[in-house]
């Protein structure tokens, strides 16, 4: 498979990955196969703020990610080499900042900490909200880039600030550039545009000389540095290239979505479930807004016009929580015992922002069910299926409010990324929807990075649609029915809407 194997590197807030997706099969009926080389947990530290300081800091280890990409991309190298790319994705919003040398200057803050507050109850007296989202079309969330530089203590020390994709690009090529797709995340892109508004960033009080040149998807960011390569066991004078793709996790996965017709919306299923539409120009209406649905920027120029539902990050760290506490539940287990309690008992603003930090999940739900007259859920079985019933009521809302606010019918839902494992979940999708849900891809960031790279290459060619249909030859996908499941009627559903937010 000589100059036709890719390697994604794919970080996830809870997980890192190396996938090789080697493109096989006759012009036209290509084929992508992945192969995982590499995978490491990641899980942010809490490190001490300063010398004064009682609080800590959510930090995230980029050594410790640095050392799972170096050693799967060895791994990639011994095995498919030679490579005809690499190409970086990762959550998005986080940075690292660099001096004028480009060393790092400090670990990088996780989304997840709370320093941002202060800054939110100001930020908009600086600018207001509208008028920051008549030109970013971003969605508010504590955690947005300009928020987090606005809380930073050294910005002035920095030279650049790289988002974290652009960060590991440049160590691995020494070029330091903004990929757009996860730059549209920061609070400072013009979502029509797609380019910095400095304008902005200065009436936030932020300094653009920080915001790196930026770059689409699809371009050849550079090579990896000769001494790099060497490292990686990549022979001698031969290059091994580094191309930009949807750098943000979220717009690589929607590359991956094998959608086919216009009334098809997708929900990127992870860490966070990210539920919404490919468009081809932003919504930037008041009542879009006011909703807090955010335009990101995809790959070929389209918008992400999506919501973010707090997604399996309540699961994972619900089960990380018992598992601390010395009550290890295997996750099958739990699943199984969510499935005999009765549907619907208690439904929570699953996006509620107590939700967001790391901390004592069931206790956070138990005070949400109160608070709304519902049953408290006690067992591992009733804690699961609060969780699982209250993202699928999450999941049937957000995709209502992207319909209506786009004005666009929706008439099935596709799902990507690790959450279609979770069978259960993906019929109460349907079931709460009510449309028929299709499933898969499973590593939806890792097949779309790999996609992007091998059309960059000349090795695929066409369209999104060109290379959705690559997905649907590479991937079984499957699919549920509405109704299928334990509650099937929409009145239930409507109930349950009104119990969680009443
Ligand atoms: C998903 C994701 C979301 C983003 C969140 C925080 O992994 O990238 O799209 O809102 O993480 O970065």
């Amino acid at each position: 498979a000589q100059g036709r194997s890719f390697a994604a590197v794919d970080l996830g807030a809870t997980s890192g990955r190396v996938i090789v997706g080697t493109v096989v099969g006759e012009p036209g009926a290509e084929r992508v196969e992945l192969t995982e080389v590499g995978r490491f947990p990641n899980e942010p530290v809490l490190v001490p703020a300063t010398r004064g300081d009682e609080r800590a800091v959510l930090t995230w280890d980029v050594p410790a990610l640095w050392r799972g990409i170096l050693a799967g991309l060895r791994d990639a190298v011994a095995r498919f080499g030679p490579l005809a790319g690499i190409g970086i994705d990762s959550w998005a919003v986080d940075y690292g900042m660099v001096d004028g040398e480009g060393r790092l200057l400090g670990n990088p803050t996780c989304y997840r900490d709370m320093r941002t507050d202060p800054v939110l109850a100001r930020v908009f007296d600086l600018v207001s909200a509208a008028d920051q989202y008549a030109v970013n079309g971003l969605q508010v969330q504590p955690f947005t880039t300009a928020f987090q530089l606005l809380a930073e203590t050294r910005l002035e020390q920095a030279d650049r600030v790289l988002l974290l994709p652009d960060l590991l690009g440049a160590w691995l090529t020494g070029v330091e550039r903004a990929e757009i797709t996860n730059a549209s995340t920061t609070g400072l892109l013009d979502a029509a545009y797609r380019t910095w508004s400095t304008d902005l960033a200065e009436r936030l009080g932020l300094p653009a000389r920080v915001l790196p040149e930026l770059v689409a998807p699809g371009e050849l960011l550079g090579h990896v540095r000769p001494g790099l390569a060497a490292v990686l066991g990549v022979p001698d004078g031969e290059l091994l290239p580094v191309w930009t793709v949807g750098s943000h996790d979220t717009a690589s996965a929607v590359v991956a979505v094998p959608m086919d017709r216009s009334d098809a919306a997708y929900i990127s299923c992870g860490t966070w479930s990210l539920v919404g539409l490919e468009l081809d120009e932003p919504v930037l209406t008041e009542a879009s807004r006011a909703a807090n649905v955010t335009n990101e920027a995809g790959v070929d120029a389209t918008i992400r016009y999506l919501k973010n539902v707090m997604g399996l990050w309540v699961l994972t760290e619900t089960m990380r929580g018992w598992a601390a506490a010395g009550r290890e539940v295997p996750l099958a287990d739990a699943l199984a015992q969510a499935a005999t309690v009765e549907p619907l008992r208690t439904v929570v603003d699953i996006d509620h922002a107590s939700l967001l930090p790391p901390g004592d999940m069931p206790a956070r739900l138990a005070s949400l069910a109160r608070a709304t007259g519902q049953p408290v859920p006690e067992t591992v079985g009733e804690v699961v299926r609060c969780i699982l019933d209250s993202l699928a009521l999450a999941y049937r809302r957000a995709v209502r409010e992207v319909s209506a606010l786009a004005d666009r019918s929706v008439a099935v839902v596709h799902v990507v990324g690790g959450g279609v494992h979770n069978e259960a979940l993906m019929q109460l999708a349907a079931d709460a929807i009510g449309v028929p849900v299709v499933t898969g891809p499973a590593e939806g960031a890792a097949l779309g990075n790999v996609l992007v790279q091998a059309r960059a290459a000349g090795v695929l060619h066409g369209t999104l649609g060109d290379l959705r249909r690559v997905v649907e030859r590479s991937t079984p996908l499957r699919r549920y029915e509405p109704g299928a499941g334990d509650v099937s009627t929409p009145d239930a559903w409507d109930d349950a809407e009104r119990r969680a937010h009443p």
